[in-house]
């Protein structure tokens, strides 16, 4: 490995910039600027490092960098200087897409899409994960495999590389021109030569099949569970801004998987592109990317678009679906605290509660229901309701819904309802876990079983309400705990 790279200056703007009442304060972002993609989760040394998709220069998708930032509990973190940098004339002169990071035997590696065109590069690092060479032979693979039953368009990223058996595997993110989005894998003993084997699963548009649609599948990641193997893909469907990741249960026999059981990792049209991360205490924790739902033009007056969601344990159940939770490390975060019991929920329009206000909480709520009940929460609510956000369940459509349709006074924000399906069991509560910081709300119904994520932009300094309602039916808040979430940044 030689080739200096010298992307080691530090970020422009700091964490101490002008007030901004829309910025999260304890989910992960940039001090300023665009982010994307979580790149490069690796516990190393004890310290979570987490990199992402950046551009130093400014609050739009450009010229992408790859930013870097440590844990030590996954939850405060540490801006380090920016990783890797396009190298004018190289084969990331265009930017340094989405990748990984590995363990070789010792030593850090990054793999990651170089572009364009789409290819793959690696580096590396000597000084504990501070500064990165990279390769001089880079691309490490430098197109797609050529296969004339495959047309990819040159659609080629994503690398997710791991280790079986002291061979390396690379799974990476393609199409085939009118057919479907495809996860194509590669071998390899160094890193650095790499043979193509053949795909891992390859979708089918016209299908109408929601997980296996998308004209391209971006950022896959294999998540090992024993004899159980969960596969995610990020869709990038028609039209273009329409993303989400899907996961799928299955199996992995002689490389090849066979998909079981499938499902939508986090509903809400907000969460795309996660990473997942295999700890040392065995759990898989992923991040995902939370869009912006607002005109760019308000992200460039802003400084910043783009947030991490929160730190998220992914667990396979019996029934081989997918439940995600969020670490109870961000339990670390709970301060003033809010209780209570047997309370029979209001008729909308519900009072507020009198003593609880925020932009920066957690809620965890228990409802019993009747029927066809139809009944929520409801957040960021100004006095007189002008701006409020409200979380519904819809229990004759199965649905959980963030009705955003009085969100924000700006008219230059998305105000659709975000919706996820929810069937509950007749007789079983609404057990609902919500986090809300600022312009985020990410919720994991029923123990994680359900999620959505959503993104809100209230403007009135006064909403800061937060109540509980019903519009349908009669319903019970068995029990809620309220606490207000500290920042992570001092
Ligand atoms: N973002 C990266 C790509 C990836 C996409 C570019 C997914 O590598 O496919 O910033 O959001």
């Amino acid at each position: 490995m030689s080739k200096a790279n010298q992307p080691t200056a530090l970020h422009p703007g700091t964490r101490a910039e002008k007030p901004d009442p829309l910025r999260p304060r304890y989910h992960f972002l940039p001090p300023a600027n665009w982010m994307n993609d979580p790149c490069g989760l690796i516990q190393w040394n004890g310290r979570y490092h987490m990199f992402y998709q950046y551009n130093p220069d400014g609050a739009y998708h450009d010229a992408i960098h790859w930013g870097h930032a440590v844990s030590d509990d996954l939850v405060h973190w540490e801006d380090l200087p920016i990783a890797l940098a396009p190298s004018p004339g190289g084969p990331d002169k265009d930017g340094c897409w989405s990748g990984c990071a590995v363990d070789d035997d010792g030593v850090p590696t990054l793999v990651y899409t170089g572009v364009f065109p789409q290819t793959v590069c690696i580096a590396t690092s000597s000084d504990a994960m501070v500064t990165w060479q990279k390769f001089e032979g880079n691309p490490v693979i430098d197109s797609p495999p050529y296969d004339v039953r495959y047309d990819t368009g040159g659609h080629f990223r994503d690398p997710y590389v791991w280790r079986e058996s002291g061979v390396w595997y690379l799974a990476i993110g393609s199409k085939i021109r009118d057919v479907g989005g495809m996860v194509l894998l590669y071998r390899s003993h160094d890193l650095i030569n790499w043979e193509y084997l053949h795909p891992l699963m390859v979708g089918d548009v016209h299908k109408g099949d929601p997980f296996c649609t998308g004209t391209m599948w971006e950022c896959p990641n294999l998540l090992c569970f024993g004899d159980q193997h969960v596969l995610l893909i990020s869709l990038q469907a028609t039209p273009i801004d329409h993303l989400y990741t899907v996961y799928h249960t299955g199996t992995c026999c002689e490389q090849k998987f066979e998909s079981k059981v499938q499902g939508i990792l986090v509903h809400g049209g907000s969460f795309y592109a996660p990473q997942a991360v295999q700890l040392a205490d065995d759990r898989w924790v992923l991040w995902g990317w939370l869009k912006e739902a607002r005109a760019q033009g308000m992200c460039e007056w802003a400084g910043w678009a783009g947030v991490m969601s929160l730190p998220l344990r992914v667990m396979p159940l019996p029934d081989r679906t997918v439940a995600v939770r969020p670490v109870e490390e961000l339990q670390t975060l709970r301060r003033e605290h809010w209780q209570y019991e047997d309370l029979t929920v209001e008729r909308e329009p519900a009072q507020l509660l009198s003593d609880v206000k925020g932009q920066r909480l957690e809620v965890m709520a228990e409802f019993s229901f009747e029927g066809e009940a139809v009944f929520g929460l409801r957040l960021r609510c100004s006095p007189d309701g002008q701006e409020q956000t409200r979380i519904v369940y819809r229990a004759a459509e199965g649905q959980l819904v963030v009705e955003r349709d009085a969100s924000s006074v700006s008219p230059d924000v998305e105000r659709n309802d975000c919706t996820a399906p929810l069937q509950l069991a007749p007789g079983s509560p609404l057990k609902l876990h919500v986090f809300l910081d600022h312009s985020v709300i990410e919720i994991f119904a029923d123990d994680g079983r359900t999620c959505l994520a959503s993104r809100i932009y209230p403007l009135r300094p006064d909403s800061l309400g937060v109540g509980f309602f019903a519009r349908e039916g009669s319903v019970k808040m068995d029990s809620s705990d309220i606490w207000r979430l500290d920042s992570i940044w001092t």
